[in-house]
């Protein structure tokens, strides 16, 4: 499955609710679409049901080893945290102990507010959108930035 990195292209590592709840995992897909063309994608997994299906073949001390050593390896997190998940909480924990550029992708909407554990740490590039074509604009303009900021 998942990942070798491409030689000279980033590692990114995308981080998205799975127990959490899947009702974003079609928008996790088109993130990761969008974000493939600046580099690897470490977790394409978390967008695709059917590659999640071949999750169940490993332990959870193999998942969660596997995505760890995919995070020390990352030059970039990028997480959609709409969906609260404990997973991605955790994931976030660990970008900001590695000091890993991390950017939070955040959906507004009535009677939702994100943790202000995520929200209120300068750590995280927090970004609100309204929707999916919002959320894509906001990755392109993001990444564009981050590529200027790894040539200077
Ligand atoms: O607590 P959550 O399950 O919502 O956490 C989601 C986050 O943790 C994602 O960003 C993933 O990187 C990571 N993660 C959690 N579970 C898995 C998993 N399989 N495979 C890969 N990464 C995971 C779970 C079992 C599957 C058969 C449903």
């Amino acid at each position: 499955m998942s990942q070798t990195a491409r030689p000279g292209g980033l590692n990114i590592y995308f981080a998205g609710a799975i127990r959490g709840g899947r009702d974003d995992a079609e928008l996790y897909a088109t993130l990761i679409h969008c974000l493939k063309k600046y580099g690897t994608i470490l977790t394409e997994h978390v967008g695709n049901n059917d590659l999640l299906k071949e999750e169940q073949f490993l332990s959870e001390e193999e998942i969660f080893a596997r995505d760890m050593g995919w995070m020390t390896g990352a030059d970039l997190v990028v997480a959609e945290v709409s969906t609260p998940s404990l997973g991605v909480g955790y994931e976030l924990a660990v970008a900001e102990r590695l000091k890993i550029p991390t950017v939070c992708l955040f959906r507004e909407r009535k009677g939702c507010t994100l943790s202000a554990m995520i929200q209120g740490n300068p750590f995280f590039e927090v970004r609100n959108y309204g929707d999916r074509d919002e959320a894509e604009r906001t990755i392109t303009r993001l990444m564009e930035d981050f590529q200027k900021q790894l040539l200077f």
